[in-house]
């Protein structure tokens, strides 16, 4: 694997859920391959669990970690060609990624939407100028439009939860006081609907994810009926992706936060998240505590995601 930036970097997606659980069942068995090679973790955004869970996954497979706070320690970066630097950005992208790449094999990158151009931000800008500019593989830590480290670990986590053949996946859209990027959302429908699952994607008119992510979910307004016979409630906040209201909070209704009354209208379903969540907005303290809640669970499968792709990425170095 080159890049890993979405579900078609992959490849089959069942053979890649079967690669992971195989990796999960014996996570050192790899180790020789990361030898002497470099992973540099660099972060625009803040992160726990990518930052830990990439992290041990190149340590499961023997390679060297570094990790750089863009905006904590580093030189702030500008992005922009052109522009005259006399401003708070003492540095350019343009020298400080070929930079970076002297000093590792294989980089992650964090990047989150910025809101200011949804054309950039749906063509990942600056994930795509780390492709073009470190001649290395790059991996998605969550751009501004993806995070397909977080797909694979849900669709890992689904693969093991479920107990029939073709669960019923509900993807709800829940209140935040912020305005959120689509990514997590985006991902998430991208690989269900590569998936063998029946999706249905509830959210509050306004709220339709980009097409080129939605694909052919089952879109539905009334939250209640969505949430009939789900096997997976997987909660997720996101802002407005139509226009001219991309990037804007268009509602906070609470009557949207997923609680016990709205679980038992499923069919005692598991709850997802992909975290950190902001309790009693997307859930309440009785849901995400209940024995259905598998959120720790779908966090640890987040070290088996990343695994498979630095294992795929050393295996083509
Ligand atoms: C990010 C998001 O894309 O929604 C990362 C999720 C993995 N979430 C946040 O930035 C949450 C921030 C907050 O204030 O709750």
């Amino acid at each position: 694997m080159r890049n890993y930036i979405g579900v078609k970097d992959l490849g089959n997606l069942n053979n890649a859920v079967k690669e992971a659980l195989k990796i999960k069942g014996n996570p050192f068995a790899y180790k020789h391959l990361g030898e002497n090679k470099t992973l540099l973790m660099v972060f625009f955004n803040a992160s726990l669990r990518t930052r830990l869970s990439t992290q041990k996954a190149a340590m499961n497979l023997g390679m060297n970690v570094m990790v750089l706070d863009i905006n904590q320690g580093a030189w702030k970066l500008e992005t922009e060609r052109g522009v005259v630097m006399d401003g708070d950005k003492p540095e350019h992208m343009l020298e400080a990624i070929p930079v970076m790449a002297q000093y590792c094999d294989i980089i992650a990158v964090r990047a989150f939407a910025q809101f200011e151009s949804k054309e950039e931000d749906y063509q990942e800008k600056v994930l795509r100028q780390f492709i073009k500019y470190s001649g290395k593989p790059v991996i998605s830590m969550e751009g501004s439009c993806s995070h397909p480290l977080q797909a694979l670990a849900d669709m890992i986590t689904i693969e093991e939860f479920k107990k029939v053949t073709r669960p019923k996946v509900v993807l709800t859209w829940a209140p935040h006081p912020k305005a959120l990027p689509q990514a997590v959302a985006n991902s998430f429908a991208e690989f269900m609907n590569e998936a063998d699952v029946d999706f249905t994607i509830t959210h509050p008119e306004g709220y339709a994810l980009s097409p080129q992510f939605s694909g052919n979910a089952i879109i539905e307004y009334d939250q209640d009926k969505a949430f009939e016979g789900a096997d997976f409630i997987y909660a997720k906040n996101w802002s407005a992706f139509e226009d001219p209201n991309y990037g804007s909070v268009l509602s906070k209704d609470m009557s949207w936060t997923v609680n016990s009354q709205k679980m038992s209208l499923s069919n005692n379903a598991f709850f997802m998240h992909c975290l950190p969540v902001r309790r009693n907005m997307i859930v309440s303290d009785e849901v995400i505590e209940s024995p259905q809640s598998i959120v720790v669970q779908e966090a640890k499968n987040r070290e088996f995601s990343a695994q498979l792709v630095l294992k795929r990425m050393l295996e083509a170095l």
